[in-house]
C-alpha cells in the first residue's frame, strides 16, 4: 500500500500559522512524525488560505526536503502551483492531481512524463462530481485514454474515485467502494487506485473508526494507496492487517512490529 501523509496541508491551523510565520521546524517535524509512523509519501497542500500558494509551494516542498528524501506529492487544483513544486524536487513526485477535464490533463500529463512523476486522476470534472459509478467509470476512461494517447505510464497512474462524507453520501459508499475494484479492468495494464480516505469521516463522530472501516473494505477492493493520518495507529494497524488477510503482507505472530520495521 502506498501510504501518502496528509498532514502538511494549510487546512490545518497549525500548519496554516506555520506557513505564514515561515516556521520551518514546525513542518519539518510534521515531515518527520508522518515518516516515523509509516508513510512512504507526504502531500503537500498550502490549503485554502494562501495568498501565494506558488511561493508557499515552493518553501515548502524546500523545507520538507531538508529533512526527509521521501516522494511529496504535490497537491492543488492550480496546475502553475504543481509546477513550481516539480521544480523544486529533488526526488521524484507525485501530481496530486489532475481532474478529467481536457484543459488539465493537457497541462499534467505532460509535466508528469517530463519530471517521471506519478500522477493521481481525480474522478471529476468541471460539470461536478459524479453522483453513480457510471459516471466514475466515464471520467476514469478519459483520464486513462489521454494517458496511454499521451504514452504515459499507465502504472504510474493512480485514479481516484472522489471519496465524500458518508453523512452527506450515503447512497454513495457502495459505488465508490465498487469502482475501486472496476477501474482495474479499463485497461491492461491497468491503473493504480487511491482515495483521500478522511474525507470520508468529515463531520461525523467516531472519525478514527469510520476511516478504519472504510479503508479495510477499500482495501478488499484492491486499493493500492490512501492518503491518511499516519498517525493513527488504530488506522494504520487495521490497514495493515486487512492487508495481512489479503496475503499481500507475510503472515508471523508480530506482523504489526515486521512491517513496521520494513
Ligand atoms: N483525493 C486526493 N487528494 C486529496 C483528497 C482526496 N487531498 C486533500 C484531501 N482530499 C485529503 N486530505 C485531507 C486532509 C485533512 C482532512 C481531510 C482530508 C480533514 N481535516 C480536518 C477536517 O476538515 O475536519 C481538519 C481538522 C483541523 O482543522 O484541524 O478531515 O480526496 N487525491
Amino acid at each position: 500500500m502506498f501510504i501518502i501523509g496528509e498532514l502538511i496541508n494549510g487546512m490545518y491551523q497549525n500548519i496554516a500559522k506555520a506557513l505564514k510565520e515561515k516556521n520551518k521546524a514546525v513542518i519539518q517535524e510534521c515531515a518527520l512524525e508522518q515518516v516515523k509512523a509509516g508513510a512512504d509519501a507526504l502531500d503537500v497542500n498550502c490549503g485554502p488560505g494562501s495568498r501565494d500558494p506558488v511561493s508557499d509551494m515552493q518553501w515548502l516542498v524546500e523545507t520538507i526536503q531538508e529533512v526527509t528524501d521521501k516522494p511529496l506529492a504535490l497537491d492543488s487544483s492550480k496546475p502553475k502551483v504543481i509546477e513550481a513544486g516539480l521544480k523544486a524536487l529533488k526526488h521524484k513526485g507525485v501530481i496530486n492531481s489532475t481532474t478529467a477535464d481536457p484543459e488539465k490533463l493537457e497541462i499534467l500529463v505532460p509535466l508528469a512524463k517530463s519530471y517521471a512523476a506519478k500522477l493521481i486522476g481525480l474522478c471529476i470534472s468541471s460539470k461536478g462530481i459524479p453522483q453513480n459509478k457510471d459516471q466514475r467509470m466515464d471520467l476514469a476512461a478519459t483520464i486513462v485514454a489521454y494517458c496511454s494517447e499521451q504514452r504515459f505510464p499507465i502504472e504510474d497512474l493512480y485514479l481516484d474515485p472522489i471519496v465524500m462524507p458518508v453523512n452527506v453520501a450515503q447512497a454513495q459508499m457502495k459505488d465508490i467502494l465498487e469502482s475501486i475494484r472496476e477501474f482495474k479492468i479499463i485497461s491492461d495494464p491497468s491503473p493504480k487506485t487511491i482515495v483521500g480516505l478522511s474525507n470520508v469521516s468529515q463531520g461525523t463522530c467516531a472519525r478514527s473508526l469510520v476511516n478504519r472501516t472504510f479503508v479495510t473494505m477499500a482495501v478488499a477492493q484492491g486499493l493500492d494507496g490512501a492518503i491518511l493520518d499516519p498517525k493513527d495507529t488504530d488506522l494504520m494497524d487495521a490497514l495493515i492487517t486487512a492487508e495481512l488477510i489479503l496475503n499481500k503482507q507475510i503472515y508471523c505472530d508480530k506482523y504489526l512490529d515486521a512491517y513496521r520495521k520494513k
